[in-house]
């Protein structure tokens, strides 16, 4: 089936044709990088057949580099995605079609930092707004690698019962932002230029699926600035499986993933970095061309919490990040361990009781 590789936590060495699960994936300090390495690898045996890219840093090389992994087409994919088994299962288990009679996430728009995105999808066509190649400074955001198309459709693609799974927030608009170059790479400094210009462009939420992005001190400072501004940043939690101890930053979501059961895939990296989780696990999404994929990772589970972010920004436009943010929590589902714990965080994203959980904050005094 079918992987997906890209930014956000799907790391693969570069040259090792090992995969792993979907997340693009940035690379570490030059400290500490033959454990992080040996555990990579690890993990990536383990994992979903998802490839990640791991540059091996060039000498001199201060800034951490992620590399958004090539997404691949599941085989099958041409005979349509009746060959897929209940493509919808996430959205199902998100309780995405029941919060859709009080909030498609009309009027928001969630800015993809990503390897581009296609705009002539089928489920992504018209869905777009001109985006901003922040490597090239140009206006071309075609997606090179897959993960962002795959991305920008967890989060909004279109409702459309012919075909694909369609996104979560089905009424929003996608402000792709390209950060990677020719071969997926992409650097912190690129991903917080394309933060500040989601921003300024009028993005509420700004979804970065590339492993490590949470843990980047510029990172977290940008988010701190957006959150100033009403703006969310969305990040995966990673794909290696292991426990990390990033800071939870201000203005930030980190994303977990859960499977099909509501459990915990090995692979889904975990800790106290972790606010929520979403479904990650064999997700059925678009990818250019007019294909789909089945793909795997926190890249995946962390635009589906954004378009749900999207989804009470539209119901509640008033409501401060702090307002969100503390919705989305309260009303997760728990798993797991009792309370908020490292895996799930404060538990599994219900879209229709966040919703009750924000309205309710806002009509209290
Ligand atoms: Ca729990």
């Amino acid at each position: 089936m079918a992987n997906d590789t890209h930014n956000p936590s799907c790391p693969t060495t570069s040259g090792d044709a090992t995969r792993s699960a979907g997340v693009g994936r940035v690379s570490p300090k030059r400290t500490g990088w033959a454990t992080l390495r040996a555990a990579w690898l690890m993990a990536l045996t383990l994992s979903v057949a998802t490839p990640w890219l791991l540059r091996s840093d060039a000498a001199g090389d201060e800034a951490p580099v992620w590399q958004a992994a090539q997404t691949q087409a599941a085989a099958g994919d041409d005979q349509g995605i009746g060959a897929h088994r209940a493509p919808r299962w996430h959205l199902e288990r998100l309780g995405a079609p029941q919060a859709w009679s009080a909030s498609r996430g009309e009027g928001v728009l969630i800015a993809i930092v990503d390897s581009g995105v296609d705009p002539s999808h089928p489920d992504l066509q018209g869905r777009l707004v001109q985006g901003w190649n922040v490597i090239d400074n140009s206006t071309d955001t075609t997606d090179t690698r897959g993960h962002g198309t795959a991305v920008a459709g967890a989060a909004a693609a279109a409702y459309n019962d012919a075909q694909g799974a369609s996104g979560v927030a089905i009424s929003a608009r996608i402000l792709p932002l390209k950060v990677t170059d020719a071969k997926g790479y992409t650097s912190v400094n690129a991903v917080v230029r394309a933060m500040q210009m989601a921003a300024d462009r009028g993005a509420r939420v700004v979804n970065v699926s590339f492993e490590f992005v949470g843990g980047h001190p510029a990172v977290l400072r940008a988010a701190r600035a957006l959150q100033e501004r009403g703006v969310i940043v969305v990040v995966p939690s990673g794909n290696r499986g292991v426990r990390q101890d990033f800071p939870a930053g201000a203005g930030l979501v980190t994303v977990a993933a859960t499977d099909e059961r509501d459990q915990h895939p090995q692979w889904s990296t975990h800790g106290p970095h972790v606010t929520v989780s979403a479904p990650g696990q064999s997700l059925l999404l678009p990818q250019p061309g007019g294909r789909y994929a089945e793909v795997s990772g926190t890249s995946y589970a962390s635009p589906l919490v954004a378009g749900v972010l999207a989804l009470m920004m539209a119901a509640q436009p008033q409501a401060t990040s702090e307002q969100l943010t503390a919705a989305l929590r309260t009303s997760a589902l728990d798993l797991g361990e009792p309370g908020a714990d490292p895996l799930f965080g404060a538990g599994r994203v219900d879209a229709g009781a966040a919703l009750k959980a924000l309205a309710a904050s806002r009509s209290t005094p």
